[in-house]
């Protein structure tokens, strides 16, 4: 295959100001600092000291004036809302120690981070001579259909920072589908609004989505986003351990609470409090500023689920697979439900797009179009 022409890697300040003026949004958290650096002129910026008051993250509409500005906690109840939620953080620019955090409630909106572009490897390998344990893309416990890794470049795009949450599906849907919806009290904890949807199919995410000028992130999007520019197993290191506090899995909290029996496998090492999927953004964000890329709730992906040597769409990496060849979608990152393995960067599940289950959420993606 001919090598896709090189979408841009770091979208420059022109393009931040045309995005950000055409209504997406815009975050400065890790290493997205240094992509939206240069956004200190951000036009109507008179709202950029608003961003500490309150000890909350303001949001605005990039282009409008200072009244047209939101909270993070401002309804969304309009779907073209849901694409002017602009995060203000230019202080990140100016202050290195200030960590953005933001006041989630039941009904905050989609909070985007913009994904810069880029090179990256997707998948992973057994350890060989060349590539011992610890190299990056190396995994002893990867299976075949991970492989063979394989470089990808894409164009920079939204993602969201959370997992869609039953707020958010309800506000758009009218109904909340989840198998454990918000009212419920599982294990102690009493399920609300902020948890995440689940019990969507691939083919309700693509209509609810549609709906909204929102995609699911292809695979290689996915992954990339997950790993964070890293080349761990998990993008919180090559140990199981590294992951507490930093994912929501089948952990021996659960154990204790009623899960596990046989054939089931709980990392009883681990205490992540909760036996079922929790509030999104309850644990901590990788380098890209993403919560819950490991665990909590699946995540579908919009590719067939297709092996890494077929031809992928420039740009979005996309994988280009004779659809009568397989009949599952992709679905990333692990559960609440599934142990450590499940969660790793390069892990690869499948489901067909008819099926929702407890275990299976999304995290929408916005494209960026010129
Ligand atoms: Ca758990
Ligand atoms: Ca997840």
């Amino acid at each position: 295959m001919a090598a896709p022409s090189a979408p841009p890697l770091r979208p420059s300040r022109r393009d931040l100001l045309r995005w950000a003026a055409a209504g997406t949004a815009l975050v400065a958290a890790g290493p997205i600092a240094t992509a939206c650096s240069s956004s200190a002129a951000l036009p109507g910026g008179a709202t950029s000291g608003a961003a500490r008051r309150g000890g909350r993250l303001r949001v605005g509409i990039v282009g409008g004036s200072a009244k047209d500005s939101l909270d993070a906690h401002t309804p969304v109840t309009h779907p073209d809302e849901a694409r002017v939620i602009q995060l203000y953080d230019t202080l990140a620019t100016y202050d290195t120690n200030f960590r953005v955090q933001l006041a989630l409630a039941e009904e905050t909106a989609f909070v985007f981070v913009l994904i810069p572009g880029g090179a990256f490897r997707l998948g992973a390998m057994r350890p060989n001579d060349r590539n011992p344990e610890g190299s990056p893309n190396v995994d002893p416990q990867t299976s075949g259909e991970e492989g063979p890794v394989k470089e990808v470049v894409l164009a920079p795009f939204f993602l969201s920072k959370y997992e869609m949450t039953q707020g958010q599906w309800r506000r758009f849907t009218g109904k909340n589908p989840s198998q454990y919806g918000a009212g419920a009290t599982f294990g102690g904890k009493k399920i609300s609004l902020l948890n995440p949807v689940e019990q969507v199919s691939w083919e309700d995410c693509q209509e609810v989505l549609g709906h909204l000028g929102l995609v699911l992130p292809t695979e290689a999007q996915w992954e990339y986003a997950a790993r964070a520019g890293t080349g761990t197993v998990w993008w919180t290191g090559d140990k199981k351990e590294t992951l507490q506090g930093a994912a929501n899995l089948a952990d021996g909290f659960a154990r204790r609470n009623g899960a596990g029996g046989a054939g089931w496998t709980v990392e009883d090492w681990m205490d992540d409090g909760y036996l079922l999927h929790a509030p999104v953004g309850s644990f901590k964000p990788n380098g890209f500023g993403l919560h819950d890329v490991a665990g909590n709730v699946h995540e579908w992906c919009r590719d067939w689920y297709g092996e890494y040597d077929m031809p992928v769409r420039p740009g979005d990496g996309e994988r280009r697979v004779p659809v009568r060849e397989v009949q599952d979608r992709v679905i990333r990152g692990g559960s609440y439900g599934k142990p450590a393995v499940s969660a790793r960067s390069a892990y690869r599940g499948g489901s067909t797009p008819g099926y929702g289950g407890g275990l299976l959420g999304l995290r929408p993606a916005m494209v960026i179009t010129k």
